[in-house]
């Protein structure tokens, strides 16, 4: 890998990286567990494990001083009355930030650290969330026609735990009702698998 400086353009049209080194894509299987109504959940499966997210990252070391960034495409659609959203993580090594960016479309982040503060910060196209150091983070795609897309930067040496989430969820959902994004809290957060 070299280390000469990175210049990728980001096709206007759809905002994906024309240069890129992983493509990650996360489909319904990929979060079972994760949409609070398992009989849609698994009515939804039975048709097809259809693509929920994609991840397009530029490779770098995964190393203290390195910096991993690139762009999320959030696909449109309800899972039951939760919007799609991303499985959602701690960082590994807690103590790191993140930046998002939103490209297009709208959406939320759900936020949420192990003090047991939990905040929903809405997005849309030019927005900016900054995730402090030890904030869990997943996005919510809260249009049922386009297409959330964002880009991020945080430090390479972070590393993901999924574990925490996949065990306990976050503390709050967003949900459509009456043809809007509300957040609510989980009926079904579990204080197990917090640290
Ligand atoms: C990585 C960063 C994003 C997410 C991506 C998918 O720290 O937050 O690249 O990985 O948006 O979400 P998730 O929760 O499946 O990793
Ligand atoms: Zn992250």
């Amino acid at each position: 890998m070299s280390d000469l400086p990175i210049s990728v353009r980001l096709n206007p049209e759809t905002g994906i990286p024309e240069q890129y080194d992983n493509h990650i894509q996360r489909s319904l299987s990929d979060l079972k567990g994760q949409f609070q109504n398992e009989v849609e959940y698994y009515r939804m499966m039975a048709e097809e494990d259809r693509l929920l997210y994609e991840v397009y990252e530029l490779s770098r070391p995964h190393v203290s001083g390195e910096l991993l960034t690139g762009v999320s495409v959030i696909h449109s659609g309800l899972i039951g009355d939760e919007f799609v959203m991303t499985k959602g993580h701690f960082h590994e090594v807690l103590e790191t930030a993140e930046c998002y960016y939103c490209l297009q479309g709208q959406g939320a982040m759900v936020l949420e650290n192990p003090e047991g503060d939990c905040v929903v910060e809405p997005m849309q196209e030019g927005s900016i969330v900054y995730i402090p150091p030890r904030w869990a983070h997943r996005a919510v795609n809260t249009s049922l026609k386009d297409k959330f897309v964002f880009l991020f930067v945080y430090p390479a040496h972070s590393g993901h735990d999924y574990g925490t989430i996949e065990s306990r969820g976050f503390r709050k959902l967003v949900l459509y009702k009456d043809g809007e994004a509300v957040i609510v809290e989980n009926p079904g957060w579990s204080a197990q698998g917090s640290e």
